[in-house]
């Protein structure tokens, strides 16, 4: 049964930064994201009649590391199921893969769902949302719509670790801004960024000791359609998680001039009383958060900034779905 799925990327307001058990994907601290509507992944399954499997990534072979990491995925579901067909995956995004910008969250989510459905598993978005945490962390929000928060858990075997809705997609209506200054492949992987971090950066317990409070704030901000709240502390969650990247041996600084030059001028449209906020991931983009009010002004301003690539306005996307 060949089957297609469209899963939407997501970008954390409160971030995932650090793991407590590197294979599993368990996280030291629970995060809250955003769904996309305009960046995503399209993943389509089917049973292969052949001794192996194939993969098939943006329209090309996939390399041997991707498609080894695809190949090691599917083994979780065969291996528990005991299932022995070989596969066909066909997978795109259609935004720039490994550059900050969660291609892995949308790709490991859509590919949970498309082998739940070629098997006929029947799993459920809790389930899913588990298995798209062991293909990469962030992924495990991306099996819903809306807000969602990826509860840490605390056991060891990960079984308490995954994703649920806090509201659905049509909840509130507020615009994300993907503001592309390089969509290049970044130096430093986030699995091996974030590694480093925990190891090596004295600011790392700050960080985890005050991330209790981001979540409530973001939270209730999001239950209250309060951008101000919301918007306050996305922007100072994000400037701590940097913190702990700058201060981490070797350094791990993902910025490039645009993007402070993008956070400044964030800085100036609040000023002049155009309400808008910025995080920035494991890379140099900006994403900026704001009312529709205001999306033609932004736009404006931030398209003056030099080596600006381009800009993709989004809504609140919806979860993993087949097509
Ligand atoms: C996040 N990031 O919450 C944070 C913020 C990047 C900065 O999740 O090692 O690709 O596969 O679990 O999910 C990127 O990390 O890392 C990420 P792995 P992942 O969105």
């Amino acid at each position: 049964m060949k089957v297609t799925v469209k899963a939407n990327t997501n970008i954390a307001l409160v971030k995932y930064w650090g793991k407590k058990d590197e294979n599993l994907k368990i996280p030291l601290n629970n995060s809250i994201s955003m769904t996309l509507d305009k960046l995503y992944t399209i993943t389509t399954s089917d049973i292969f009649d052949n001794d192996h499997d194939q993969v098939i990534f943006n329209n090309k072979d996939a390399s041997e590391i991707s498609k080894n990491k695809i190949i090691k995925f599917v083994d979780l579901f065969r291996n528990e199921y005991k299932r022995k067909e070989k596969l066909i995956i066909k997978t795109e995004n259609n935004f720039p893969t490994a550059s900050g910008l969660a291609s892995s969250a949308s790709g490991f989510a859509a590919l949970a769902k498309s082998i739940n459905e070629v098997f006929e598993l029947n799993l459920s978005d809790i389930e899913l949302s588990k298995y798209a945490r062991i293909g990469s962390g962030s992924a495990c929000r991306s099996i819903y719509g809306g807000f969602v928060e990826w509860q840490k858990g605390n056991r060891d075997n990960g079984e308490d670790s995954y994703a649920i809705q806090l509201v659905k997609e049509n909840y509130w209506d507020i615009r994300m801004m993907v503001v592309i200054i390089d969509d290049k492949q970044k130096d430093k992987s986030s699995t091996d960024g974030m590694k480093e971090t925990v190891e090596t950066s004295p600011f790392y317990p700050a960080w985890l000791d005050t991330i209790e409070n981001d979540l409530n704030n973001v939270r209730q901000g999001i239950l209250d359609k309060d951008l101000e709240k919301v918007g306050i502390t996305m922007e100072h969650n994000c400037l701590k998680m940097h913190s702990t990247m700058f201060t981490t041996r070797p350094a791990i600084i993902y910025w490039k001039p645009a993007t402070l030059a993008v956070i400044n001028k964030v800085y100036e449209l609040r000023k002049l009383g155009v309400e808008c906020y910025f995080t920035i991931d494991a890379g140099p983009n900006v994403k900026i958060l704001y009312d529709q009010n205001n999306s033609e002004k932004i736009k404006k301003e931030i398209m003056s900034v030099s080596d600006i690539t381009n800009l993709i306005e989004c809504k609140v996307g919806s979860s993993a779905l087949i097509i």
